[in-house]
């Protein structure tokens, strides 16, 4: 018998951990996945179609759209819409949430929120891109879900996961109970388990931060980067820098080998550049998961307040000892 579990089979066995399951969030995870299929596709040929370059729009922020953020934007709402589990998406792409109102939908109780292509300033120079998306369920029972069914706080979250597009293609998500992730074999086209019960390292030798902005950084975090470029033998020290720029290519790496990933507040952006509800509380609802530890220097992320759709946070995140050192040189110093 062959020892392959595709994600499909992965997700139905797991339905029985929760005994009164009726087998929806099993087919939403698996919407998604379909979708990932269908973005990595595209992804993958990126260089050999006219689909590479700016799509001339700007999202909420003001940011330039990329041709691929709007397909992948488009592919997962897609999905979504006909699947018939969700009831709202929200995305970092779109200024305001989606109702759904198909009548497959009509008694959906989930609501997805989605950064469809996570860093996809690294797509033109070939670069690991992501997806995140994060799981809730809806509080009110009929009538489309409101605002107050979508701010939701992180440990609200159900679900939680992302896509990695890089050498080879990787979902990886939680429901709360332990961390897996699963590689796209081509040849079958099927996320196959390849990483079951991912746990990251207490202590970890990768700082990933953007240190060009150092002048601009508080001083806490310019206290923890000198921290980490000091000699010292019995921690390791000096540690690796590492950051390609892309959130989930920088985080799974820090996951698997132990580290750190910074994106604190800066002169620039004074609450932070990440999003709370489309990167930050999926991350790290993984990342505890995993054994890790999230905060924004001071606080839990999954505890902060969800006021906004489109609300930044700064993000200390990964290995448990790195993040409590790094926390601690905030309150000691900022
Ligand atoms: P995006 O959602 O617009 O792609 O931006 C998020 C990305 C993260 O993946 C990454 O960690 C960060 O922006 C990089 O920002 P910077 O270039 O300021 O270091
Ligand atoms: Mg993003």
């Amino acid at each position: 018998m062959s020892k392959i579990k595709t994600l499909g089979q992965f997700i139905i066995e797991k339905q029985a951990d929760f005994p009164y399951a009726k087998g929806e969030l099993s087919r939403l995870l698996r919407d998604i996945g379909i979708a990932a299929k269908i973005v990595n596709r595209e992804v993958n040929k990126a260089g050999l179609v006219n689909i590479l370059g700016e799509a001339g729009t700007t999202n909420v922020q003001g940011e330039g759209q990329k041709l691929l953020d709007v397909y992948a934007n488009d592919q997962f709402i897609g999905a979504l819409q006909s699947g018939g589990e969700c009831c709202t998406v929200i995305s970092e792409e779109n200024d305001e949430y989606i109702t759904i109102n198909s009548d497959i939908s009509k008694n959906a109780k989930y609501i997805v929120a989605i950064d469809p292509l996570d860093g996809s300033s690294n797509i033109d120079v070939n670069v690991a891109v992501g997806t995140i998306f994060s799981i809730y369920r809806r509080k009110s029972t009929d009538g489309n879900a409101t605002i107050d069914d979508i701010l939701q706080g992180g440990t609200e979250q159900v679900a939680a996961g992302y896509i990695i597009y890089g050498s080879s293609t990787m979902l990886v998500y939680t429901t709360g109970k332990g961390v897996n992730g699963f590689t796209l074999d081509p040849s079958i086209g099927e996320f196959c388990l390849s990483h079951p019960e991912m746990k990251i390292p207490k202590d970890g030798t990768i700082y990933s931060i953007n240190e060009g902005y150092y002048t601009h950084f508080p001083d806490g975090v310019k206290k923890f980067i000198k921290y980490c470029q000091v000699e010292d033998k019995t921690t390791n020290r000096p540690y690796t820098s590492r950051y390609i720029g892309s959130m989930v290519g920088d985080l799974h790496r820090n996951m698997i080998k132990g580290g750190i990933f910074i994106y604190p507040v800066t002169a620039q952006a004074p609450n932070g550049k990440l999003r709370l509800v489309y990167e930050c509380n999926p991350m790290a609802f993984i990342i505890e998961q995993a054994g890790g530890k999230a905060t924004n220097g001071y606080e839990r992320i999954l505890t902060l307040d969800v006021k906004e759709l489109h609300q930044r946070s700064a993000i200390f995140i990964g290995s448990e000892n790195m993040v409590k050192k790094a926390e601690e040189m905030m309150q000691m110093f900022s």
